[in-house]
């Protein structure tokens, strides 16, 4: 059966059970709006990373980490297993390069989704979080980076009953991370489309250590990008399908206090921080209907939003960049170094653009 002939018939029948509630559900869930275009000057898209960017970190002196080829319930295919590049943003040809990864890893089930650096403090060594679902299933590769030959050392996988539908990730020490589960269910996309059209509020976020794991926030429609404010006071959490970035404050045992939440008026995905200003910088769907669909003949358009000066009363939301699906269709990711925005996405290209 097509998808939209599954999809029509479902709403039809929810529509039917439900009435005006499922009406209202779905429309949050699925918010569309025309978009008008915002572009950057001096766009290019980067080579070789053409079938999706979900996920881009960037470290110290422009070093972008970037995860490639996720394979997503619902989303298009990638050719093949999925892949982690680095990019120096600070060589002026924009060359990503595809990192080797050590044998004792299984790289043909590797399916790469959110990811986070951690720089340890006491020797400078660079620890790669990432989010892998070989098969569909969840788990959190360690990875330490090896500067010299462009490599990943894998370190260890992580495993956990809590550790169920996981997004995105942000590591807070060399085994410690927070991470978002984006479904209540296992995520396959008969489970992902009936929590879509649901639209109830049954995500988290799960704090993990070795000895610690439990969940320190819930009540998310769809909690999806996660990261902490420069200083690791303050987690910010993405919630696609409320259209707000959660305001929450680390405490010493590692809880999560509620502060505020912040409307972004689009679907953002996932969230990078920019280390001097705090800046949040979002990649975000403007219609997450269009996404669904992925048609090419209608795509799915990318938007930008940065948020400024978050923690004061009046936090600054723009778009900083808007395309119909022309140029770069479903961003996911944005984030800035040195005057330069990389736009990543979930399944199509990745671009590179001059903020002025
Ligand atoms: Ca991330
Ligand atoms: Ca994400």
């Amino acid at each position: 059966m097509g998808k939209l002939v599954f999809i029509s018939l479902l709403v039809a029948a929810l529509s039917a059970l439900l009435g005006e509630r499922f009406v209202n559900l779905r429309r949050r869930a699925l918010a569309s709006r025309e978009l008008v275009q915002n572009h950057l000057p001096n766009c290019v898209t980067l080579k070789n990373l053409n079938q999706g960017s979900e996920d881009i970190t960037i470290i110290r002196d422009g070093l972008a980490f970037i995860s490639t080829g996720l394979s997503y319930p619902g989303m298009p295919d990638p050719d093949g297993p999925g892949k982690i590049y680095s990019l120096d943003l600070q060589d002026p040809r924009l060359k990503p390069l595809e990192l080797r990864v050590s044998r004792n890893f299984d790289l043909d089930s590797f399916n790469p989704h959110g990811i986070s650096a951690y720089v340890s403090p006491s020797d400078d060594e660079i620890y790669l979080f990432v989010v892998n679902h070989p098969h569909h299933g969840s788990q959190v590769e360690v990875f330490q980076f090896v500067e010299d030959d462009q490599s990943l050392l894998h370190l260890k996988t992580i495993k956990h009953e809590l550790l169920h539908s996981v997004n995105d990730i942000v590591a807070v020490g060399v085994d410690s991370f927070y991470a978002t589960n984006d479904h209540y269910f296992s995520n396959t996309a008969f489970t992902s489309l009936i929590e879509l059209v649901l639209a109830q509020p049954w995500t988290n976020v799960v704090y993990y250590s070795p000895d610690d794991v439990r969940v320190v926030a819930e009540g998310y429609y769809l909690a999806n990008g996660i990261n902490t404010s420069p200083d690791k006071q303050h987690l910010y959490v993405v919630d696609v399908l409320d259209h707000n970035v959660h305001v929450l404050e680390r405490k010493e045992d590692n809880a999560l206090v509620p502060v505020k939440a912040v409307a972004v008026g689009s679907m953002c995905d996932n969230v990078e921080v920019d280390p001097e200003t705090g800046d949040l910088w979002l990649g975000c769907h403007p219609n997450g209907w269009k996404l669904f669909m992925c048609d090419t003949k209608d795509p799915p358009g990318s938007e930008v939003i940065r948020v400024q000066n978050i923690h004061s009363d009046q936090p600054e939301v723009t778009q900083v960049y808007a395309d119909d699906g022309q140029v770069i269709m479903g961003s996911s990711v944005a984030a800035t170094y040195g005057g330069k925005l990389l736009i990543g996405t979930v399944f199509h290209k990745t671009l590179v653009c001059d903020l002025k």
